[in-house]
């Protein structure tokens, strides 16, 4: 007998043992239709006085992985899913939860809430509300620490990490492993506890296991400088603290008024906007859905230098054969070694083991020419910025790679047209430009050229995801996406020292944003000799003042060349600590003398807009020239590639929470005070001011 309760669950007899599978592509969210589904199966469960157990399996990929995201936004429907679940709890005959694939969010919420959960042989398990600024709101603050204690269940809450079946097991999460045929185990299992008398197991009934009270405070400390701003890691710890000494049925209350509380919070609509964009980001205009990727099965990198190096690591990670190209042998020995190096620090770390050093390894084969690249899928040039070099090294791989191989450049801000004319097939060919360091930064901006096939765009999105990236396709502009709204947020905080902010009032600012580091401390990072060379290779195209604004050069010839000679913007103690350096106020004083420019106290508000509005303004042209395909694509880059906070949403979630009328009028107003060359609202922020519309609408 098949009953389908709804479109996305039906109920199945296997004699006294009732089967309800959850049916809803692509990953059974809990959807309304779901949650009245199960609501059905449980009432009709419950009603037959044959069914003696109740299995909940799900077909497809995986176990139910959360609520819907995608009814956040809408008005409730009955049944929520704290309803279902106190359901669930009242059962007088036992419900077996029978778990494949990511059993996550309000899943493993309704799996806690059954008598009895097995797991298929390699299941996995997590609460990830806090990645979305949430927590659970369904029973999983109450329920979870009943099972597997407060210090574990806060760890799984607190961070949204997921665990695997044996720590499932050994923790008490789950009761039975089976190594194939979950529906059939689940069922046998079912008749196994009604065989032993058909004990209806509540988590709700058992008590906190007793914990260390001081623990949670030093994990509040801990989770507030790991996730600097965000506010639901703080509230977990607090939640924990009140279920040790709360009645379930309140605690539970408790619990379902704080999920939704932060449903309606401005950090948890960021973040769910950053996941929907992060997952829209990878789907390309004119790429059909489902153009298949070209495989890749060994890589060549042309480079052995600092990019060439972390690319390499990305392939190796993931036990693709790497060739690694370079000019000479010292600089592809240097390059082994400095990799090796690279995992030997894993190893010191313990996340990394010896052997798998040797494995990773073996599979790295320097080469000095292109001769073995004959079975190569993916060329990737990660050679010196310049122009023609870059041309010769990739005709050269074309001539050397077979036909089918994608082709990719790391330019940072070469012309992809210019690089793609230099080669026969540039359908084969893209740009994928990877973060320094590039076996570290989530960001790849995969550029599309004008001639790039789909599949190859397809390509290269598949590797990026594949080596563990965010990627994110972005068009011909001069530094692409990143760097070109960068460079705005560089050049203003350059103009503020010339007009009368110090270093450490921009970095303040910034820091309190929420970026990790400032300008000026990420520049004496870098080193101001490389900040020079930088600015070198752009003047020509900077307009007048940004020419002449050359504080970073005179600190680099005054041998300030940051953290690496002790002192740049700030100087540098011995465990170097940044200090504010008198030497440089009186460097900005000359300089500010040397160009006629009066000094004036500014405060932190026009420091914030002049920085992050010229970013948004830059943003917007990026838009309308198509260099960027959506304004969440720009949020993903951004929240990946340059520390915005996550929890603020990228720069055109944020603009749009301000409100374009209020930019655009911070920008009139910085048009006057700085220059309409650099403050002139973008024409797509008029447009949307007079319609009324924000960036992602
Ligand atoms: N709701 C709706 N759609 C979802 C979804 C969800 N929870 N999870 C994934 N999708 C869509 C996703 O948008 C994409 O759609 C497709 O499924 C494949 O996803 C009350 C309040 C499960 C590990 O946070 O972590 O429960 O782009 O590309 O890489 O206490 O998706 O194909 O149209 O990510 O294999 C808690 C979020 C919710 C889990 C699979 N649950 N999802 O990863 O595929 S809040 C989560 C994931 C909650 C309760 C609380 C991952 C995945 P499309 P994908 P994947």
């Amino acid at each position: 007998m098949t009953l389908a309760l709804e479109k996305t669950v039906s109920l199945e007899r296997a004699g006294e043992i009732f089967v309800a599978t959850v049916d809803n592509p692509p990953v059974n969210a809990l959807s309304h239709s779901v949650r009245a589904g199960l609501a059905d199966a449980i009432d009709e469960f419950e009603r037959s006085d044959e069914a003696r157990a109740l299995v909940i399996v799900c077909a497809g990929r995986t176990f139910i992985a959360g609520a819907d995201i995608r009814e956040f936004n809408k008005p409730l429907q009955e049944p929520r899913l704290g309803t279902l679940i106190d359901r669930l709890d009242r059962c007088e005959k036992p419900v077996i939860a029978a778990m494949h694939g990511t059993a996550l969010g309000g899943g493993l919420e309704i799996a806690l809430a059954c008598s009895y959960r097995i797991a298929l042989e390699g299941a996995r398990f997590g609460l990830p509300e806090v990645k979305l600024g949430l927590l659970p709101g369904s029973g999983g603050i109450v329920r979870l620490p009943r099972l597997i204690g407060v210090e574990n269940a806060l760890t799984m809450i607190s961070e949204g990490g997921q665990i695997g079946t044996q720590e499932a097991l050994q923790k008490g999460l789950v009761d039975e492993i089976v190594a194939n045929d979950l529906g059939a185990s689940a069922v046998a299992f079912g008749r196994f506890v009604v065989a032993s008398g058909g004990l209806v197991r509540r988590t709700s009934d058992l008590s906190v296991p007793d914990f260390d009270a001081g623990l949670l405070e030093t994990r509040r400390a801990a989770l507030a400088k790991k996730h600097k701003g965000l506010k639901a890691p703080q509230i977990a710890v607090d939640l924990m603290a009140m279920v040790a000494g709360t009645p379930f049925a309140e605690a539970a209350e408790k619990e379902y008024a704080a999920c939704k509380a932060l449903i309606a919070s401005p950090q948890s609509q960021a973040l769910r906007h950053l996941f929907s964009a992060e997952r829209a980001a990878l789907k390309i205009k004119g790429v059909p859905q489902g153009t298949a990727p070209r495989e890749v099965h060994k890589v060549a990198i042309v480079g052995p230098g600092t990019m060439g190096r972390g690319i390499a690591i990305c392939f190796l990670d993931i036990g693709v054969p790497v060739v690694l190209v370079g000019r000479g042998r010292e600089s592809l020995d240097k390059a082994a070694a400095t990799i090796r190096k690279i995992y030997g620090g894993k190893v010191k770390r313990g996340t990394m083991s010896e052997a798998e050093v040797e494995t990773r390894m073996a599979l790295l084969e320097p080469a000095l020419d292109y001769d073995g690249l004959g079975d190569a899928d993916l060329a990737i040039e990660a050679v010196t910025e310049d122009l023609e070099i870059k041309k010769q090294v990739l005709a050269g791989l074309e001539a050397a790679l077979p036909e089918r191989a994608v082709i990719a450049s790391n330019t940072s801000f070469l012309d992809i047209e210019v690089l793609a004319s230099c080669l026969a097939r540039p359908k084969n060919f893209a740009g994928m430009h990877f973060f320094n360091p590039a076996n570290v930064m989530k960001l790849l901006e995969n550029v599309r050229a004008g001639a790039t096939a789909p599949d190859v765009l397809a390509t290269v999105t598949a590797t990026g995801k594949r080596i563990g990236k965010v990627p994110v396709l972005v068009g011909r502009s001069e530094g692409f996406v990143a760097n070109r709204m960068l460079s705005k947020r560089s050049r203003e905080a350059q103009f503020l020292l010339e007009d009368g902010a110090t270093p450490q009032q921009v970095d303040r600012v910034l820091v309190e944003f929420g970026f990790p580091i400032g300008p000026f401390a990420l520049a004496d990072l870098a080193g101001m000799d490389v900040m020079a060379a930088t600015r070198a290779a752009r003047l020509a195209s900077m307009t007048p003042r940004e020419q002449a604004c050359d504080i970073v050069d005179k600190l680099a010839a005054a041998g300030r060349l940051g953290q690496k000679s002790g002192a740049g913007y700030y100087r540098y103690d011995e465990n170097r600590k940044p200090l504010p350096d008198p030497v440089v106020d009186d460097m900005l004083a000359s300089h500010r003398a040397e160009r006629g420019l009066p000094r004036r106290d500014i405060g932190d508000e026009e420091i914030l807009e002049r920085c992050l509005y010229a970013m948004v303004n830059e943003a917007a042209r990026i838009l309308d020239e198509g260099a960027a395909e959506r304004a969440g694509d720009i949020d993903v880059i951004w929240t990946n590639g340059f520390g915005w906070p996550a929890y603020l949403g990228g720069p055109m979630f944020w603009a749009d929470q301000i409100g374009l009328p209020d930019i655009r009028k911070a920008l009139v107003k910085y048009s006057g005070l700085v220059g309409e060359t650099y403050f002139k609202p973008a024409a797509l922020i008029d447009r949307l001011v007079q319609t009324g519309g924000g960036f992602l609408d």
